[in-house]
């Protein structure tokens, strides 16, 4: 299908070194050279960056640029590329993209270049997808995982679980194809076995902590009642100044949220407003949000005070800890007044004991398995969320003595699902719902 010629600024807008304009489509090498003159005698060798100028209808510079010439199909879209480094900021690549519009092209939709190499057929959809995951990463994790997906980690994974699924089918036509040949009951148990090793195969890429965690981080957040130094750990932990620590109690009075890398997975850090009953109806809130902050957690640091007795306050936050706590006792460079068994014992003051605390929420945040063989995008966990119910079914249904084909038929379903990953069967509406969250130039 003849397509028209697209282009965008690749780059991201502001300030830059450089801005990079791209086109794609027949018209690409026409449009290149309608803007683009190379310096002296020199000419556009393919993939070879060439030095020049950019130019006007009239031929008037618009900015010196390095050019490069893309002939397809071995480019990105599978069409013919262009792609024009001109220097950063806002005007010389915007002098330039309007140019090429001047010459025919159209400015591109948003992820308009991965949509064309996906129906091209150089990409499946889960790995169009990659692309944009990997660049909206916010952690080496994330990254991993996207560019795990993107050399077809999904797709190979997809792969590989519908082809068992067809063997269960095959077996199961078998019966009914030629009931005499085939023992039923011993084929039933075989389907059973395979299809319990393929639905655990599934839970385990799709995990959906870990997705949760790759993609968006962990939260972890501070806890404790007034004073006992939870905006100096927040310091400690983040090596900066950032929460105002005073020796009055009730200092804080909102949230304060800091991203850190822990293991390579992003967490977000928060320090709360002392949990404490109070008349001050600033305080009030604070507390409200501090204990908002709790529910939601992936991580609770409960702080206790070493250098006082514990109070009902602490003895309170103790009583609601669960799987998500640890517990530290901090100032434990002033003399002991209380203790806590298990407690990590550390001072912010002095640093002791940070560095195991770091070590310890990084444990805790840390992704089972290694975030490369994680399922992390949310349409592939619903699709494979699915296709699991739908095995689930015929599992069901052969325990239950039912005839086999019955089972057959939500073994289909579940391979529709998982084919609606990597978009052999998706339909135009689903394709271009992906394509939408992308961004221009992608
Ligand atoms: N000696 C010593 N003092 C500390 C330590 N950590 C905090 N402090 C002091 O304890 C007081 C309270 O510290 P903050 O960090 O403001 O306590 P907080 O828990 O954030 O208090 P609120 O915001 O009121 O809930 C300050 O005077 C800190 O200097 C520590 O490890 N050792
Ligand atoms: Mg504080």
């Amino acid at each position: 299908m003849e397509r028209d010629t697209i282009c965008a600024v690749a780059t991201a807008p502001g300030e830059g070194g450089i801005a990079i304009v791209r086109g794609s489509g027949a018209e690409a090498a026409r449009i290149l050279g309608g803007c683009f003159r190379p310096e002296g005698k020199g000419a556009l060798v393919p993939r070879r960056m060439t030095y020049g100028r950019a130019v006007g209808a009239k031929g008037e510079e618009l900015d010196e640029v390095l050019a490069v010439w893309l002939p397809g199909p071995g480019t990105y879209t599978r069409e013919d590329m262009f792609e024009i480094q001109c220097h950063g900021g806002s005007v010389c690549a915007r002098r330039v993209l309007d140019r090429t519009i001047a010459l025919g092209a159209r400015i591109a939709e948003p992820g308009e270049f991965t949509k064309r190499a996906f129906l091209n057929g150089r990409i499946d959809l889960s790995r169009a997808e990659a692309v944009m995951a990997l660049v909206g990463a916010n952690s080496e994790a994330a990254a991993r995982a996207s560019l795990r997906q993107l050399e077809g980690g999904v797709s190979g994974f997809v792969r590989k679980v519908s082809d068992q699924l067809k063997g269960c089918m095959a077996r199961i036509e078998a019966c009914t194809d030629f009931p005499e040949e085939v023992d039923e009951p011993e084929a039933a148990r075989l389907t059973l076995e395979e299809l319990a090793q393929i639905h655990a195969e599934i839970e385990d890429r799709c995990d959906p902590r870990s997705a949760r965690l790759i993609r968006e981080g962990a939260s972890i957040v501070l806890a404790g009642r007034p004073n006992v130094g939870k905006s100096s750990l927040m310091n400690a932990l983040l090596r900066q100044e950032r929460a105002i620590v005073t020796e009055v109690p009730g200092t804080t009075r909102d949230v304060l949220t800091e991203r850190i890398q822990l293991g390579g997975i992003c967490a977000e850090l928060s320090d709360t407003a002392g949990q404490r009953e109070t008349g001050d109806p600033v305080e009030r809130i604070g507390v409200e949000r501090a204990e908002r902050a709790v529910e939601g957690a992936d991580v609770v640091v409960i702080v206790l005070d070493a250098s006082e007795p514990l109070t009902a306050e602490d003895e309170a936050l103790l009583g609601a800890a669960d799987g998500r706590s640890i517990v530290c006792l901090n100032k434990c460079d002033l003399p002991r007044r209380s203790g806590h068994p298990g407690a990590l014992e550390l001072s912010a003051a002095t640093g002791m004991g940070v560095e195991k605390l770091i070590e310890e929420l990084t444990r805790r945040v840390a992704v089972a398995g290694g975030a490369e063989e994680r399922m992390t995008g949310e349409r592939h966990l619903r699709l494979a969320g699915l296709s699991l119910e739908a095995i689930e079914a015929a599992e069901e249904s052969i325990r239950a003595g039912m005839p086999l084909d019955l089972a057959e038929i939500d073994l289909r379903r579940a391979l529709g699902f998982l084919s609606e990953i990597t978009g052999e069967d998706a339909s135009e509406e689903v394709i271009d719902r992906v394509f939408q969250s992308f961004c221009v130039g992608k």
